[in-house]
């Protein structure tokens, strides 16, 4: 089974409408421009590898939710990041990995294949697998509730968005930033 990113996306906002939301590079980041196209969108771009330690940073300066959305390829490149998650151990911080199973963004290329749960909790981040959006809308308001940073870990189907957000690199933490103080 797969779940769906629009959907499993679409509940982030839904259960958390004031997070800010670091997307990954490419289709997590096309994937919430689409459906909830919004100031605390941190869109990346470039920077694959970097979304979950850009989601500590952030959570670091701010009280409000902060939810990661990376892909499967872009936190295998960084898996070690999670020692840092669970070390800084901010209660606002969830990290959401979409497995696709494939680098999606540049074509489909097979990804090798980490079981990104085990590698959380053996880093000592709390951890759920899973593959359909009902259960990612229960495991997400678990995580936000838990006094603690976790990982869901979702398989989901691979998706081909047609939306694009703003490739003004600047203005994107600039928007976040003022979005959180006005
Ligand atoms: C250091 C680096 N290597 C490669 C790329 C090219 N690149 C951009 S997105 C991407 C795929 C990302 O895969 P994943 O994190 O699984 O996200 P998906 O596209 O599947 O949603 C690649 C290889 C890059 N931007 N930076
Ligand atoms: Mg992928």
């Amino acid at each position: 089974m797969a779940a769906d990113q629009f959907a499993c996306t679409a509940a982030v906002v839904e259960e958390t409408p004031d997070a800010v939301v670091v997307s990954n590079l490419g289709v997590a980041s096309y994937v919430l421009a689409e459906v909830a196209p919004r100031k605390r969108n941190f869109y990346l771009w470039g920077s694959m590898g970097s979304t979950t330690a850009t989601g500590v940073g952030v959570a670091h300066g701010t009280d409000e939710q902060v939810t990661v959305l990376t892909g499967d390829g872009s936190l295998t490149m960084s898996l070690g990041v999670l020692s840092t998650v669970a070390t800084a151990d901010q209660s606002n911080l969830t990290v959401v990995c979409f497995d696709n199973g494939i680098y999606g963004t540049t074509g489909g290329q097979p990804t090798t294949s980490v079981d990104f749960a085990a590698a959380a909790e053996a880093q000592g981040v709390p951890a759920t697998r899973v593959e359909a959006d009902t259960a990612f809308t229960a495991a997400y308001a678990d995580a936000v509730d838990r006094d603690g940073p976790s990982l869901i870990e979702c398989t989901v189907e691979p998706t081909d968005p047609e939306a694009r957000p703003t490739f003004d690199f600047p203005h994107i933490p600039r928007r976040v930033c003022e979005s959180l103080t006005e």
